[in-house]
Parts: structure tokens; sequence; C-alpha cells
């Protein structure tokens, strides 16, 4: 028997996901799901093929440095690469891939979640129930906001941009968005394009994130641009949090400047700013965009078509990213 091509996985992934990567391949797996430091990574990828990462840990020019020179994939169980140094990769000439596409919905749906919580303040209605604190209906408990007639603003209307006006949309939301190059009509179904951030931040009564974290996106969400938004607006972030301005965002939830925030995700993840913790109109989540059964299962297959492409196969693989 030929000898299989050897994939280090450096977390443990969904149980359908690593028995088709043992199908094909020599796998080194991680079923304890240990952090691996860099050392112990390099370890684990002596005489290895290919590593099937995920967006957890980095992988830096100073870790592709050292990477064996057997090593020619990094497939990355996650569409956000901000992770992965693309240019180091390159460099040495290692292929880097991502999942896109098979996460659009199940993020689409979580950014959904987020935005009908923090509107509806689930988080206030559930912590009062279960403290036991609710003493009956009132005409005035907790009243939120409606999603029907308000303007959604969506920055980055890419994939999961879109995936998510067109749920909006079926609860009665108009779409304004800004995306550097404006969509087709097909693909615009009506909404509103403004060529820049600031153009459209007036107009967002409720904002969600799309855009991927890059140096010009770090911070977009600072204290000039929230203040930009309208009185009581609300923010969601399914994105990434290093896209928001922590600072400006707690000042802005805190002064009621803004009504709420739906966040999935976090500055400097898994460390949480844990003055959020006592915000009340802050819906918070721990990064579950993707956690459904069936989309970790598709971004773990799509990971393994990148691998087999290259090294199985001997062809580009379908999902390559490039610096
Ligand atoms: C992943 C994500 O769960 O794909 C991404 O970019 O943010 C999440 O859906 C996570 O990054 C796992 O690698």
């Amino acid at each position: 028997m030929t000898k299989r091509p050897v994939v280090v996985a450096t977390r443990h992934f969904p149980e359908a996901v690593e028995q088709r990567l043992q199908s094909m391949f020599d796998a080194r797996l991680n079923p304890e799901d240990r952090a691996l430091s860099h050392d112990e990574l390099v370890a684990r990828a002596q005489g290895a093929d290919g590593l099937m990462v995920a967006a957890t840990g980095k992988v830096d020019a100073d870790l592709i440095h050292r990477l064996p020179a057997s090593i020619r994939i990094i497939a990355t169980f996650s569409v956000g690469y901000e992770h992965i140094d693309i240019a180091a990769a390159e460099q040495r000439g290692i292929l880097v891939t991502n999942t896109p596409d098979v996460l659009t919905d199940a993020t689409a749906e979580i950014a959904l979640l987020l935005l009908l919580a923090a509107a509806r303040r689930a988080h206030e209605g559930a912590a009062m129930l279960r403290q036991d604190q609710w003493t009956g209906w009132t005409p005035t408990q907790l009243m939120g906001i409606g999603l029907t007639g308000k303007r959604l603003g969506i920055v980055g209307m890419g994939r999961i941009g879109q995936a998510l006006a067109e749920r909006a949309r079926a609860n009665g939301m108009e779409i304004h968005y800004y995306n550097r190059t404006r969509l087709s009509p097909e693909q615009e179904k009506g909404a509103i394009h403004y060529a820049t951030v600031e153009a459209l931040l007036p107009q967002a009564q409720f904002l969600s994130l799309h855009c991927p974290l890059t140096p010009q996106t770090v911070k977009l969400m600072d204290a000039r641009r929230l203040a930009l938004l309208p009185e009581g607006a609300v923010l969601i972030n399914t994105a990434r949090g290093g896209i928001v301005d922590d600072e400006a965002l707690i000042a802005a939830l805190k002064s009621r400047r803004l009504a709420a925030a739906g966040l999935d995700v976090f500055d400097g993840e898994p460390k949480v700013d844990k003055r959020y913790f006592a915000i009340e109109n802050a819906f918070i989540l721990p990064h579950m965009g993707s956690a459904t059964i069936e989309t970790r299962n598709a971004m773990g297959f799509r990971a393994i078509e990148n691998l087999q492409a290259v090294l199985i196969d001997g062809k580009a693989p379908p999902h390559r990213v490039k610096a």
C-alpha cells in the first residue's frame, strides 16, 4: 500500500469529520482538544504533509517558518483567515485554504437571533425569570424595539450579509448597506448602497457587521462612528470582535445612547471584556455563529476537500486564499 499523506489536526473536530480524515489520510488527531504550543505543533508536524487548523490558533510567520519543509497546505476550518500569515505561507510555498459558503446560513441565523434577542431584551427577560424575580405581567414590562419597518444597515454585503438581508426582509426590515463594490440589482433586491460606512451609519437603526477583520477594519466601530448611529440604535456583531472598540461600545450601551447590542464575537477571544457580563442591554454569546451539526460537518468536509485536492489528487485546492 502506498503511504497515505499525513495531516495534523490542531483541534478536536466533529466525529464525522475526523472519521473522514482518518479514512483518507494518516491523521494525527487531537482527541483531548489540547491547546498546542508552537513547539508541540512543530513537533507533531514533523514528516507531515498538511495541517488542519481552526481560527482559535495563530499561525503566524514565526510558526510558519518553523514548520517542516514537508508541509504543503494549511487548511483552516473557518471562513475567516486573519489568524494565518498568508504571505509568510506563500513565501514557503504552502497553500492556505478556508471553508466559505457552508457557514453562511448558520451565521446569518445567529445574526438574526442576536438582532431579535437584543431588540426584544431577551437577556433581561430570561434573567428575570431564572432569578425568580418575575412578579407577573405588567403593561410596561421589558418593552423592546420592533423590527418591522426599521432600517437595517449591513457593513459588508458578502455571502453572510446577503443571507441576513434575506432574513431581515422577511421580518419587514428595509436594507441599507456599505460594501466596497455595489452589488448587482439581482443581488441588491432593493437594498440601498452607500459608498462609505460613514454615510450608512446615520440611517442604521440596526447595524450588523459582516466584514472581515483586516488592518482597515480594526476598531472600525470606534467612538466617532458609533456616534453617527441614530439614538437608540442596535449593534450586532457576528464577524470579529476586533472590528468594534469595546471601550466605546460599552460607554454607548451604558449611557443608553445605543439601545442594545448583540455580540457573538469578542476582541481577544476567548478573553472577553468582563464588563459586558454586567451590561443588561448586551445580549452575548460565545462565538456560536457556525455551531450547528450540519455546518460544522460541512466545514470539516470542505477543509478535507482542500486537503484531498492538494495531497491526494495533486490539483489546485477549490478554496485557496491568497495574500
Ligand atoms: C468558526 C468563524 O467556528 O469560520 C469562521 O471564520 O468565525 C467560525 O464560524 C471558527 O472560526 C472556527 O475555526
